[in-house]
């Protein structure tokens, strides 16, 4: 098995260089670096990521140590230039997608100068990687800095395997969409192979964002795309369970004597207050984690409830964070402002409500906090994950505590039996405040022991190797399709089997195999070539070709006039052999009175769904919605499906779904028996049938055994073999056609 590259903005480790010289490497305590550590050892891994300076910032001397640090923990420096950082870390990642993934349109800056450090460094990532990638390695690339690195990977190697995790939301279309460069970050991620998120809501936006903006065609969370498949999934993000477990059982089982300076404050407080509640708030400073909100909301509970005056207090542990952007050099004057105000209004000479420390702490003492608090407040406006919820409950060792908890943030969504709030709803947060206060033990248990034990089952190590399990299995999957991807060995075999026959045909089906979809044939644009391949393939004269399409009859003879080949239309209901009139396929008779109440069934539909068509032919109807909105059409046409599944049964009709576009038509005929019947009246010893749509299957069911069948496009298929869209099968066949030139 190949190596595990992981990628991220930091590398795992805090780098401070001594005054010898010497590098001194401190792990990171983050929940990704936890969880990295725990698969490390699975794999042999290598971890890129920015070491949190300049080449240019130290000597040759310090270079060459550090490396040398880093690389015993397997580790390897991504060197930005210090004006790169500005734009691509502080502008780019925090100043345009940061506030614009939060939801903070406000807040977000388009900047021609970040977005091309964003690239730049992007780049710089992806050609570090490139040196050491192997056959057979995995990447695993994290969050929002990297957006781009996924597809850059791809343009380099190919048939790597490639995992992303965003470890904040993806945001809603309607924002997403007022990027300008939504197309080229979209495309980024998709030359992922895994796109992981937290929440399903993060992963819904981002695939109707796919759809609307790339036009992709996507099947659950399936994303098609030219030579391969990517998927979404969901994956939340766990703690390291266990380590807040233990380390909160040790700490209270430390003699007095070893106590922290923080613990015996705060058993100080309790001896003196022995009623009293503690609030606890841990959080980034971030205008995302709603801190004036909560500030606010907790003012109004104290004007509220007057009754908790001296009874309860917040403790509010705020980390330092990006405080060279301006919008949290503003909050963070905002948030003195609200402390002071509220500590002015209620507090006393032996009261203080909000104790508000500005600082990191210790991982001791956070836990020292987590397990002294009778009540977590966890209110961000908005919020990927939020890890600070699932590590209170991780400390709570005999199962007490009440959690509060913003529906905004990603974890609420596996922690449902905890007190949710609105963060804007200040008098539902005092409310929950109130009633978390007065909370019986035995309820607080009831609601604590299922969510310790869900995050403890689903903990970051957890976490971790169902992304990696997921991914291989998705590079599994991906081999599956791509297995019957024509490569050149077949090619030449194909060719060979052509060169070597007496007398072939071509069945060949028209709009999506031969021209694009969205190429608009009418106007005669991309006909000029296809007619050249068209006549000079039935121009041999051991070479035959019909050509299917599921147009009209006379629309098909309009496109195709010459009369030298073989025309079937309407899904096989007519054919037109060279120098004959049309004649219909089916000898049972049909009738059409299906179509009076079939047809204004599907004009509801398109009645209400904009840009989406009704085409009635003599015998089908058929329902087009390639124009339209693409996430209202999976409804729509489910909808209309299932409405019509009851009818059809009773009256001989089909419903084929085709490429973007629904069919309803007679079972009394179809292109593969129209094919079928064609080949009775000649003979071949060379057959070949090519078509792109789910109709076309109906072509390679019926053809002989010895047919060779292709597909256009990636998707599971009753055809032998696969190409990826309409100018490999234009070139395809024009290798045949030349083939004959060259005996
Ligand atoms: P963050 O925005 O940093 O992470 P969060 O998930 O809450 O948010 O993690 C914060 C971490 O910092 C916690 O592990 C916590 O223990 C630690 N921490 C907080 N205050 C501290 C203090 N004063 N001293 C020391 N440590 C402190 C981003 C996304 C989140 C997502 C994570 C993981 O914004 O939504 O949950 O990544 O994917």
């Amino acid at each position: 098995m190949g190596k595990l590259i992981i990628v991220s903005n930091r590398l795992p480790f805090k780098i401070d260089i001594d005054k010898d010289n010497n590098p001194e490497l401190t792990p990171s305590v983050g929940g990704l670096a936890t969880g990295m550590r725990s698969i490390y050892k699975d794999y042999e891994s290598l971890w890129f990521g920015w070491p949190g300076f300049g080449e240019e910032n130290i000597s040759d001397e310090v270079k060459k140590k550090t490396e040398e640090s880093l690389e015993k923990e397997r580790c390897r420096p991504v060197y930005i230039e210090e004006k790169d950082i500005d734009l691509y870390y502080s502008g780019f990642s925090n100043k345009t997608l940061w506030p614009l993934f939060h939801y903070f349109m406000e807040y977000t800056v388009y900047e021609d100068s970040y977005w091309e450090a964003y690239r730049r460094v992007n780049m710089k990532f992806a050609a570090e990687i490139s040196k050491v990638l192997e056959p057979g390695d995995r990447i695993w690339v994290h969050d929002y800095h990297l957006l781009l690195l996924p597809k850059l990977i791809r343009d380099e190697v190919p048939d790597v395997s490639i995992g992303f995790f965003l470890h904040i939301p993806f945001p809603s279309y309607e924002l997403f969409r007022l990027l300008p460069w939504r197309k080229e970050i979209l495309e980024g991620i998709l030359g992922a192979d895994l796109i992981g998120f937290h929440t399903y809501d993060y992963e819904r936006h981002f695939l109707s964002s796919a759809r609307r903006l790339l036009g992709l065609d996507i099947q659950m969370n399936r994303i098609k795309l030219r030579s391969r498949i990517a998927k979404t999934d969901s994956f939340p993000m766990g703690i390291d369970y266990d380590k807040f477990y233990n380390a909160s059982l040790k700490s209270s089982k430390k003699p007095e004597e070893e106590r922290s300076e923080i613990k015996k404050e705060i058993d100080d407080y309790f001896s003196h207050h022995p009623d009293s509640k503690i609030i606890l708030s841990i959080d980034r400073l971030d205008y995302s984690k709603g801190i004036p909100n909560r500030l606010i909301a907790f003012d109004h509970f104290l004007s509220k409830y007057p009754e908790y005056h001296h009874k309860v207090t917040l403790i509010m542990l705020a980390v330092p964070s990006r405080s060279n952007v301006e919008q949290y050099q503003m909050m963070k004057d905002e948030i003195d402002r609200l402390v002071g105000i509220i500590n002015g209004r209620y507090g006393s000479i032996t009261w203080i409500p909000v104790r508000y420390f500005y600082r990191s702490l210790p991982f001791e003492n956070l836990v020292e906090l987590y397990s002294s608090a009778d009540i977590a407040l966890v209110t961000p406006v908005r919020d990927g994950m939020n890890l600070v919820a699932k590590e209170y409950l991780a400390t709570r060792v005999n199962g007490s505590g009440v959690l509060i908890i913003s529906e905004m943030a990603g974890a609420a969504k596996e922690l449902n039996e905890a007190i949710w709030i609105n963060p804007n709803d200040k008098d539902e947060i005092a409310g929950a405040i109130k009633q978390a206060i007065e909370m019986h033990g035995d309820e607080q248990l009831e609601r604590n022991l299922p969510m310790q034990k869900r995050i403890k089952r689903y903990d970051i190590k957890r976490w971790a190797s169902d992304f990696i399990k997921s991914l291989e299995k998705m590079v599994a999957s991906q081999k599956d399709y791509l297995s019957k991807k024509i490569n050149p060995q077949i090619t030449e075999d194909i060719t060979n089997k052509y060169k070597q026959s007496g007398k072939r045909v071509f069945f060949v089906d028209f709009s999506g195999t031969l021209v694009n979809l969205e190429g608009n044939i009418r106007k005669g644009k991309s006909t000029d070539e296809l007619l050249s391949l068209i006549s000079e393939i039935s121009s041999n004269e051991k070479t035959d070709i019909v050509l299917l399409a599921g147009m009209e009859k006379e629309k098909l003879a309009e496109l195709f006039p010459s009369g030298d080949y073989t025309l079937i239309a309407e899904h096989g209901l007519w054919i037109k052999e060279p120098g004959e009139d049309w004649e219909i396929t089916t000898d049972e008779q049909l009738s059409n009175y299906w179509k009076e109440i079939v047809v204004p069934m599907v004009h509801t539909y398109t009645d209400r769904t904009p840009a989406s068509v009704l085409i009635e032919k003599d015998n089908s109807v058929s329902w087009h919605y390639r124009d339209s909105d693409p996430d209202l059409v999976v409804s729509r046409a489910a909808e209309l499906k299932d409405e019509l599944s009851s009818l059809v049964a009773n009256m001989n009709l089909e419903v084929l779904e085709g490429n973007k576009m629904l069919e309803i038509k007679n079972t009394s005929f179809n292109k593969g028996r129209a094919a079928a019947r064609y080949l009775q009246k000649h003979n071949y010893d060379f057959i070949l049938a090519i078509g792109d749509d789910y109709i076309d299957e109906y072509l390679f069911h019926e053809l002989p055994d010895e047919t060779i069948t292709i597909k256009v496009g990636l998707s599971k298929t009753f055809a032998e073999y696969n190409l990826e869209s309409f100018e490999e099968a234009c070139n395809f066949l024009n290798e045949l056609v030349k083939a004959d030139e060259n005996i």
